[in-house]
Order: C-alpha cells, then sequence, then structure tokens
C-alpha cells in the first residue's frame, strides 16, 4: 500500500508492468521516461540480457510537487519468464496499481493467458486483489495484431482496454494516466486521499501531466 508521510508531506506510489516475455514491458518504459521532464525523473534502471530479456527487473523514478506535497511514483516492470517467478513477487509486493501488457500476436495468446493467470495468483497470494489492473494490448502496428473485438479480455467482456505501440511511444502516456487515475482512485477510497492531503485525483493528475508530455502520445501519429 502506498506509503503517505505527513511530516515530510510525501506520498510514494509503486506501480508495477506485468505480462509475458517480450509483450514490451521495457519498451512502455523507456518511452514513459523519455517523455518525462528531465526534472522530474531519476535514472531508467534497466538491466537485460543479451537475448534482449529483462532479468531482473527495471525501474523508474518520477517525482514531482503538488499542494506543498512531495509525489514519487516508482515504476517497475518485471521479467515474464516463468522461471523468474520469484522476482515477480518481490517487484509485485506492496504494488499500487498494475498495467498487465498483453502481445496482440495470435501466437502469444496463450503466454498472455499464462501470465494472467500467474498475476491473478501472486495479487492473492499477497493479498492485493483488490489493487486496479489496466490491461494493454501493445504491438497494434503488427500486420498479423489480433483484432481487438476478439482478443482475450481476461475474464471480463466489459473491460476497458488500452492500445499501444509502445516501441514507438504511442499509447504509453494514456495508459500510464489511466493506471495513474484508478490508482489514485482506489488509494482516495481507502485511505482518504483527498481529505489528507488535500488534493484530488483530477488535481494530481493535471499536476503530472504538467511533468510528462501528454501531447506526443498518438497512436500512429
Ligand atoms: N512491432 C513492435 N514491436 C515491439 C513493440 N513494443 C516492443 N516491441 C519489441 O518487442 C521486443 C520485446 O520488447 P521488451 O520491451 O524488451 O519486452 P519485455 O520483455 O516485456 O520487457 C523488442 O524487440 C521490442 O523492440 C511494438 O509496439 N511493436
Ligand atoms: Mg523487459
Amino acid at each position: 500500500m502506498a506509503q503517505v508521510d505527513f511530516t515530510e508531506r510525501q506520498l510514494t506510489l509503486k506501480l508495477v508492468y506485468y505480462g509475458p516475455p517480450l509483450s514490451g514491458k521495457t519498451s512502455n518504459l523507456r518511452a514513459l521516461h523519455g517523455m518525462v521532464d528531465q526534472l522530474n525523473r531519476g535514472r531508467l534502471m534497466t538491466l537485460d540480457t543479451r537475448d534482449d530479456r529483462t532479468l531482473f527487473f527495471d525501474l523508474l523514478p518520477i517525482f514531482f510537487r503538488a499542494s506543498g506535497f512531495s509525489f514519487r511514483i516508482k515504476v517497475y516492470t518485471v521479467p515474464g519468464q516463468p522461471v523468474h517467478e520469484a522476482t515477480r513477487k518481490v517487484v509485485l509486493a506492496g504494488t499500487d496499481g498494475i498495467v498487465f501488457v498483453a502481445d496482440s500476436q495470435p501466437d502469444q495468446r496463450e503466454a498472455n493467458r499464462a501470465s494472467w493467470q500467474n498475476l491473478v495468483a501472486n495479487l492473492a497470494s499477497l493479498d492485493l486483489s483488490e489493487v486496479p489492473v489496466v490491461v494493454q494490448y501493445n504491438k497494434r502496428d503488427l500486420p498479423d495484431a489480433v483484432a481487438l473485438d476478439q482478443v482475450d479480455r481476461f475474464g471480463d467482456p466489459a473491460r476497458k482496454l488500452e492500445e499501444a505501440c509502445a516501441k514507438a511511444g504511442a499509447g504509453v502516456v494514456s495508459t500510464f494516466f489511466e493506471l495513474v487515475a484508478r490508482t489514485w482512485e482506489r488509494l482516495d477510497r481507502d485511505l482518504k486521499l483527498a481529505e489528507k492531503l488535500g488534493i484530488d485525483g483530477a488535481a494530481f493528475g493535471r499536476a503530472l501531466a504538467e511533468h510528462v508530455g501528454v501531447t506526443t502520445d498518438r497512436i500512429g501519429g
């Protein structure tokens, strides 16, 4: 759960990008890093092996001030390979919100499904089943991408889906803001953030948007 420090007037959120191997989690973080003002971000830490797969995790810290409060958002990715189960659990612990990056390619359906089931099981075991999950279908640029009305909605036919071409940066910021909004909503319900911090979700989103390039985020443009 988010850490609120009233003495230091500081709130720290932890967000995690989850999904099967090579779906584009690190690409999301790279694109996001490129769209955050330099003054408001820390170093993007990525740790890739030679075959392009994340070995441990990536971390992008974002920070900004609003209403006399310091906000820190720590954005992580997990390694997707089944063998890295222990790392995934450690990264997932205490998370406030999740983006599930699914791969749009038809041959990745099973990998998406396996990773989703792994996420659901890990959230249950960490007592995090109430944490908001935003589903992003990435690699929409590929010619064989499964049509959006035919993709897996992971058990919820009404589930809202985000579309992205993370490699080109499209859809990355809108996914991130959807996650931030849903995370705030949920924390506000449980921690009465707006009341305690004197800033509501909309104002929080606006303050964040001043430092993250919303205008550069257009699918196909
Ligand atoms: N065509 C296409 N390839 C992508 C896209 N996003 C990521 N990739 C590629 O998919 C591979 C895996 O991406 P990466 O971000 O490392 O995936 P991760 O394992 O989930 O962190 C890389 O070769 C990326 O260049 C996309 O939107 N479109
Ligand atoms: Mg990665």
